[in-house]
Formats: structure tokens, C-alpha cells, sequence
């Protein structure tokens, strides 16, 4: 099937516009390189050395992928661009990873809050508005976030996938049963995003009959897939800095050159975390499962396991003998919390979790390693603050 891939340059989108290619699936990647911008911007680069988009897709054929094409397009600001490129390709699918994805960098300032809000919020209804004039009947993949539930609210109840049914007592003491899309509680400028494209989909699955899954993706770690370590210029990108730098991934880098992990506050924050492998395998597995007309918003829960930031630390110290530090959180978010995630609809649909215990945090202290000539320490620190009071620890302490 063809498949417009909007984002697919970036850290999920690409390994995963390759994974689609080899299965046969026509590709095209749709991308403004805004992300390559920011990283200039913020004077970092991925500790990984990524080939420019051109060096990646020629190295891709020859080294015998199914040819990819690419589209430079801004989804968020040229809506007129990406309603002819929905006409001219006609694709059975778009997988949607198009946005900007830090919750530190749509923190820093009202200029970055204002971004986040405007390339995300834009770029997601532009498609949506581009689906419906377009006539087509195209299937959104998109890629949404574990963090619209919000974190430290459900105390042991389990998050369900996207709807939560709930009883409403009656005046006449009946209760009245319905299901309803659960209540949103983001925990950043970006995170909030993610929850406004949300009733994006719901209003034009609504309205419009427009074919969405939304996959409410967890942490993602690791590196690279079997296809992009076919070839150097494949590489993934690998984010260490203090905006993009995900949780994980930074313990595994950060240990790899003997920097001390850099844990927030207590480390009693529990996230869902999902191996770049699994995240490409579900956005395949979504792609090929497609909602039927008429079908609401199907909302998968992508993660496969939870864990405490502390004792992602402790283990990541356990394998390297890295040391561990306690340092004040830039964020405001509950210091400690629960995470229990319902995550049946991927399993059943095939996905065999790879987990933390498979030996792969090895693996990836091994990248970090090789790379480690490469990093900036002074750009580790995460000085991007969710308040002024939090601001000022920070500034303390660095
Ligand atoms: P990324 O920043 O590496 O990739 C995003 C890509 O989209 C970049 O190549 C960027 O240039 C492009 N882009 C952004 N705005 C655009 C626009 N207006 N027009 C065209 N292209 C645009 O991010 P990622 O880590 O690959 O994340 C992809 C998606 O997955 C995001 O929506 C993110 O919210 C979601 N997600 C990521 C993670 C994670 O841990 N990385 C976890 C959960 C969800
Ligand atoms: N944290 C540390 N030390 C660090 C970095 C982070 O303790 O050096 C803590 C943070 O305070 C937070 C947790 O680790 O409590 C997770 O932070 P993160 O930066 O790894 O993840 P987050 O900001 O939530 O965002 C990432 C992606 C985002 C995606 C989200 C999925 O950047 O695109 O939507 O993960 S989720 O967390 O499930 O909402």
C-alpha cells in the first residue's frame, strides 16, 4: 500500500519509513527537517553521526531497499502543500510523527510553548482538513503519548486503551453508563498537544468518518533497528542534551562516559517505556489493521513495560557500575506515582515485547560507547524549567 510517512526523518519516523519500505509498502517521507533545525539552533547534535536525509535514502537502495521518495514540506504551514500531495499520491495511509516532541524544549519560553502549540495543533488539524477536502479515504497513524493520562492521578486503577467507561448517578438515583474518552491531564506545553490532537481526532472521526489510530506511545529507547544497522550512513539519530535527551537513553549514554546518572528529584516518577524495535513493529502492525468506516478513534496503549526512574538508574548502574546522582527537578510533576497500563490490543495484534531485561541496555551502552568521543558534556544538564521557582534550583546547582 502507499503510505505517507510526515516526520519520517526523525527518530521513530525513520526506522520506521524503512521497516514499512522492506515490507513492501510504497513510501514516501514527508519532513520540513525542522528537528535538524532545532539541533542547530540549540548548538547539539545526535551522539550518533546521522547521514543527511538524501545520503540516508540513497544508502538505503544501495543497499537493496524498495526506493523511498521525499517531499520537503511543512505539514503546519503550508496546508495548501500537503492537500496537493494528498490528491497527487493518493495514500491508503499516513503515519503522523510530524511534531515537535520535547516536553523540556516546549518549556523553555514563551517562544518555544508558542511553537509547540502552532506546528503541533496546526499540523494535525491541516491534515485532517486536507483528509476531508480531499475526498480520500485515507487511515491516520498518529503518534500520540502515554502522557495525555497525566502521571500520579490513578492510584493503582489501571489506564484502559483511550476510552474509560464511567457511571453517572442519576436525580432519581439510577446510574447511567457511558464510555468516554479518558479525561486528559498533561504534564507539559507539549504533553498538552498531544491531548488537543486527541479531540482533534475524535470531532473529525465524528463528523467526518476520518479513519484514525492513535498510539499512545510510551518512552521510547534504543538506537537502531536490524535495517538501519545495514549500512553507517542508516544510522538512527541518538538525543543525549537536556531538551531531547529522553530519559533512558540518557542513563545508558551518560554511563557509557562515566557521567553520574542524572536522576530528578527522588526518581520516584514511574513512565511506560517501549523499545524503538517494538515502536516500528506497532506503527507496522497499526498500518496493516486499519479501523473500519464508520469506527471510532482506536486508541492502542504502545508500551511494554513501566518502570521508576530510580530503578532504571539502579539497573543501568548495576550493568555499567555507573554512578548515581539526585539533582533538583527542573519539572513540575508528582514526585512519586503509579502506572499500571492495559497494553492487550498491540499484544494481540502481534507484538512480542522486548524488554530491559533482553540484554539490550548492554547494547545500548555499547552505542553510547563507540560515540562517546562525540558528546558535549556541558550540554547534559536539563536547565529548561516548568516554573521560575524550579528555574532557580537549577541554576544552583549547575
Ligand atoms: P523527532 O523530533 O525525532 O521527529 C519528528 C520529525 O518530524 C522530525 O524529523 C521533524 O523535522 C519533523 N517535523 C516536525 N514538525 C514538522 C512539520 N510541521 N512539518 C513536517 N515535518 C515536521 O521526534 P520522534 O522522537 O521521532 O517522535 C515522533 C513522534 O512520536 C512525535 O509525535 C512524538 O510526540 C511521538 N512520541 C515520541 C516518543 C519518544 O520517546 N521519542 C515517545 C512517545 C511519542
Ligand atoms: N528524567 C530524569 N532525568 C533525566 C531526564 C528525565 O529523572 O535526565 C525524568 C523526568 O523528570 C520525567 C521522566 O524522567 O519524570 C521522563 O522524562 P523523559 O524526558 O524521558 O520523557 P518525557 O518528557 O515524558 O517525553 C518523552 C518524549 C515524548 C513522549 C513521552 C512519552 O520526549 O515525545 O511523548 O516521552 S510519555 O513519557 O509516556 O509521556
Amino acid at each position: 500500500m502507499k503510505v505517507l510517512v510526515l516526520g519520517g526523518d526523525g527518530f521513530c519516523g525513520w526506522p520506521c519509513a524503512v521497516n514499512l519500505a522492506d515490507g513492501g509498502h510504497e513510501v514516501v517521507i514527508v519532513d520540513n527537517l525542522s528537528r535538524r533545525k532545532i539541533d542547530i539552533d540549540l548548538g547539539v547534535e545526535s551522539l550518533t553521526p546521522i547521514a543527511n536525509l538524501q545520503d540516508r535514502l540513497r544508502a538505503w537502495e544501495e543497499t537493496g531497499g524498495q526506493p523511498i521518495r521525499f517531499v520537503p514540506l511543512d505539514i503546519a504551514q503550508n496546508y495548501e502543500g500537503l492537500l496537493e500531495l494528498l490528491r497527487q499520491e493518493r495514500p491508503e495511509a499516513v503515519v503522523h510523527f510530524a511534531e515537535q516532541r520535547a516536553a523540556p524544549y516546549s518549556m523553555k519560553s514563551s517562544a518555544t510553548k508558542r511553537y509547540t502549540v502552532d506546528n503541533n495543533v496546526n499540523g494535525t488539524h491541516n491534515l485532517l482538513c486536507a483528509i476531508v477536502e480531499s475526498g480520500l479515504d485515507v487511515h491516520i497513524v498518529h503518534l500520540g503519548t502515554m502522557g495525555v493520562y497525566g502521571y500520579g492521578s490513578h492510584r493503582g486503577a489501571t489506564i484502559p486503551e483511550g476510552y474509560l467507561t464511567v457511571e453517572v448517578p442519576q436525580p432519581d438515583g439510577t446510574r447511567f453508563r457511558e464510555k468516554i474518552l479518558h479525561p486528559t491531564d498533561p504534564g507539559s506545553v507539549y504533553h498538552m498537544t498531544k491531548t488537543l490532537d486527541q479531540l482533534l481526532f475524535f470531532y473529525y472521526n465524528k463528523n467526518d468518518n476520518i479513519r484514525v489510530t492513535d498510539l499512545h506511545q510510551g518512552i521510547v529507547w534504543g538506537t537502531n533497528t536490524d535495517l538501519t544497522d545495514r549500512d553507517p550512513r542508516l544510522v538512527n539519530r541518538f538525543d543525549y542534551d537536556g531538551d531531547y535527551g529522553t530519559v533512558l537513553n540518557r542513563f545508558l549514554m551518560q554511563a557509557a562516559i562515566g557521567y553520574p546518572l542524572t536522576v530528578h528529584g527522588t526518581g520516584g516518577q514511574t513512565r511506560a517505556f517501549i523499545h524503538i524495535r517494538d515502536s516500528v513493529k506497532c506503527v507496522e502492525l497499526a498500518v496493516a489493521n486499519p479501523p473500519k468506516s464508520g469506527e471510532k478513534v482506536r486508541i492502542y496503549n504502545q508500551m511494554t513495560e513501566s518502570h521508576k526512574v530510580k530503578d532504571l538508574a539502579e539497573k543501568v548502574a548495576a550493568v555499567t557500575g555507573a554512578k548515581v546522582s539526585h539533582l533538583p527537578n527542573p519539572r513540575k510533576e508528582a514526585i512519586e506515582n503509579d502506572l499500571i497500563v492495559d497494553n492487550r490490543c498491540l499484544i494481540e495484534l502481534g507484538l512480542k515485547p522486548t524488554t530491559l531485561e533482553d540484554g539490550l541496555l548492554a547494547e545500548v551502552v555499547d552505542v553510547a560507547r563507540r560515540w562517546a568521543d562525540r558528546c558535549d558534556r556541558s550540554r547534559i544538564p536539563c536547565v529548561s524549567a516548568w516554573t521560575s521557582s524550579q528555574a532557580l534550583a537549577v541554576e544552583a546547582k549547575v
